[in-house]
């Protein structure tokens, strides 16, 4: 039975680990996976990264499917920049930002790599949500936030609130 995770929030430092790569592809890593998809269920998020609960390994969970049942589970992801690429601005949320949303500008075009939960390998040139969906979430396997795009003043604005 999967157990709803708690979801760390900035400013808590523990969101600018850097996550190790997964070397493991056991059980212990498919219930991690397990429960993270039912925490982002929960919380009415697309995406989750191990980082967000306190889990510093390389793993990212995500559903882009408007009904809900169509989960992807990215393992060591990594992504090059496509030279034909343009930059494209979408209004991101983070669950670990709660209340916050901002136009975020980033590469539309990438290539990337990644490993299933057993350990298969996998290459796609992704298209749409999941494109930015993975950026996302690999900035936070890397200890970046949204914030991090943002002017410092609104940064702290954030921070001051979110604090109380
Ligand atoms: O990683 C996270 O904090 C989850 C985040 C993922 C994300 C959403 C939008 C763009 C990039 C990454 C969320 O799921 S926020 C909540 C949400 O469901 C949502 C917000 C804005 C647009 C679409 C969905
Ligand atoms: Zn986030």
């Amino acid at each position: 039975m999967a157990q709803k995770l708690k979801i760390l929030k900035f400013p808590d430092p523990k969101l600018r680990i850097v996550a190790k790569k997964v070397t493991k592809f056991d059980k212990s890593l498919q219930n991690l996976a397990s429960d993270m998809l039912y925490t982002m269920y929960e919380e009415n998020g697309i995406g989750l990264a191990a980082t967000q609960v306190d889990e510093h390994i390389r793993l990212i969970v995500m559903d882009l499917s408007d009904e809900r049942d169509k989960p992807m589970f990215f393992v060591n992801p990594v992504y090059k920049i496509l030279d034909n690429h343009s930059m494209a601005s979408f209004e991101e949320g983070c669950l670990s930002i709660p209340g916050f949303n901002e136009e975020i500008t980033r590469p539309d075009k990438i290539n990337l790599t990644w490993q299933d939960l057993e350990g298969n390998s996998h290459n796609e040139e992704p298209e749409g949500l999941l494109t930015i969906c993975i950026q996302h979430e690999i900035d936070h396997l890397e200890g970046k936030l949204m914030v991090d795009y943002i002017s410092p003043i609104k940064r702290d604005r954030i921070r001051k609130k979110l604090s109380k």
